[in-house]
């Protein structure tokens, strides 16, 4: 099916959907959708039900096409976002799913883009690499008449460029980290290393952004580096090993990944320097993947601020909405919350436990 429909998209700078974190994510958007078709129920008879735009997929039965220009497969955040979306986006559901691993690469990202604007496909989903760099493209989109969401990292661009943007606020997972650190600390001296995701994305920005927040607040903590460890395992153990070569002085290495807090582990492992609740170091992680977790209960990961991967759900909520012809919401927070290590008490992150883990879908 292809519907350049001029979709009116009035966005009201509202947080539609907020969701508790782990299973709960999946659970919302369904739960959204059973309220939405209300309307659609509404309808006096099927032969009266409105033009085929407005009908949703399944309603239709005609199939959605949609694109998704993933930014990579650099971690196990991602895989789990990948899964999520060719499972949500499946045939069985009504879709046909363009999904192109990008590889990290900013002008293959862009170049993807253009693929889905020529196939005329009827949505295109953007998980983008790096948030600069995106007008031209957008605009070739809107040109076109094809709804773009910006999904999971954030776009520098002026949002009448795009449809709706949906994921979790990076700048409140930085702070998150930064206010668990001061209230652990309790007033200690902290001399800290960060292992930064890849340059430019808006998840590294973010994180980078909110924990220096916090860590302006604390006059006795020294930030003695910051390096991009590229989200993967391989960068997070490399940039370690050369910390470990220029610092010998730190209490604390906050990596913006799980894949790199792994690697940042075991160049630590190498160097025999130990880390951990019962350690010298205090690691922080972000993203509280399954793997994660289970360093955060085993009190190798001390804190672990969640970033959920689940956020297909809300990608199909936003399009089965335009495909009903009605309006979306210019912006949808997936929340997220912060774990520790067990033992600990915060006020600031739930404290890990068997059970939370087992819970865990990703
Ligand atoms: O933290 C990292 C992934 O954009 C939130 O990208 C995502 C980040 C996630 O590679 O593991």
């Amino acid at each position: 099916m292809k519907k350049k429909i001029a979709l009116l998209l009035v966005a009201a700078m509202t947080v539609s959907s907020l969701v508790a974190c782990g299973g709960a994510a999946e659970e919302a958007p369904a739960a959204a959708t059973e309220e939405a078709p209300a309307e659609e129920e509404a309808a006096p008879a099927e032969e009266e039900a409105p033009a085929e735009e407005a009908e949703a997929p399944a309603a239709s039965g005609d199939v959605v096409t949609v694109g998704f220009a993933q930014v990579g497969h650099e971690s196990d955040w991602r895989a789990a976002n990948t899964k999520n979306y060719q499972d949500t986006f499946s045939a069985e559901n009504g879709y046909e799913l363009s999904f192109v691993d990008c590889d990290n690469d900013h002008a293959v990202q862009i170049e993807t883009v253009r693929g889905f604007i020529e196939q005329e496909l009827d949505y295109i989903c953007i998980a983008p690499i790096q948030s600069a760099g995106w007008d031209t493209v957008l605009q070739e989109a809107q040109d076109a008449g094809i709804p773009v969401l910006i999904v999971d990292r954030a776009v520098d661009a002026d949002p009448s460029l795009y449809t709706t943007a949906l994921g979790c606020d990076m700048i409140a997972e930085g702070e998150a980290a930064g206010n668990w650190l001061a209230e652990y600390l309790n007033g200690e001296d902290a001399n800290i290393l960060v292992i930064e995701g890849s340059v430019g994305a808006s998840a590294t920005l973010g994180r980078t952004e909110g924990f220096n927040n916090i860590v302006a607040q604390n006059s006795n903590w020294t930030v003695l580096d910051s390096q991009s460890g590229d989200f993967t395992q391989a960068g997070g153990q490399e940039v370690m090993e050369s910390f470990i070569k220029s610092y010998s002085d730190f209490n604390v290495v906050v990596c913006q990944n799980d894949n790199e807090a792994y690697g940042a582990m075991d160049a630590m492992d190498a160097a025999g320097i130990t880390y951990g609740v019962d350690g010298d170091v205090i690691i922080i992680s972000f993203d509280a993947t399954h793997d994660g977790l289970q360093y955060t209960l085993d009190g190798k990961i001390t804190c672990n601020v969640e970033c959920n991967p689940l956020q297909a759900g809300f990608a199909e909520e936003v399009i089965k909405k335009l495909e009903a012809g009605e309006e979306v919401d210019a912006w949808t927070l997936v929340e997220d919350e912060a774990f520790v290590a067990a033992g600990i008490e915060s006020a600031y992150a739930v404290t890990m436990t068997q059970e939370v883990l087992d819970g865990r879908a990703y």
